[in-house]
């Protein structure tokens, strides 16, 4: 009987540890983004240039674990054309790009670890 309950806490430790453990690990997303999608992930967009058409929506998919932002400029310099708020999985940011043009963007928090990507419109 001892034996058994040794065991079975034995068991439920693996298990929190399992747990814990797996937690951990990098969130990846299954699938893929859309045509005019980017994923938002721990800790880079995917893809990281997009290219869409005059008049489309881009949307942002956070799929990661970290808090991240969607925030147009270079060299973590604000642009001041597009700024999302702080994003958490299963949050999403929508931008309208109606005319032509590239505009790079960064990740506030992340912009130091390369978390940078680009829309191109044409
Ligand atoms: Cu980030």
């Amino acid at each position: 009987m001892k034996a058994n309950i040794f065991l079975m806490l034995l068991g439920l430790g693996g298990l929190l540890i399992w747990g814990c453990y797996g937690s951990d690990e990098p969130t990846q997303p299954a699938g893929e983004p859309g045509p005019k999608e980017v994923w938002i992930v721990d800790n880079s967009f995917n893809p990281q240039t997009l290219t869409v058409a005059p008049g489309d929506t881009v949307t942002w998919f956070h799929k990661g674990g970290n808090t991240h932002t969607v925030t147009s400029g270079t060299s973590c310099n604000p642009s001041g054309f597009f700024n999302s708020p702080s994003l958490t999985n299963g949050n999403q940011f929508q931008h309208v790009f109606p005319n032509a043009v590239t505009i790079p963007y960064f990740c506030i928090p992340h912009c130091g670890l390369g978390m940078t990507g680009s829309i191109t419109v044409q």
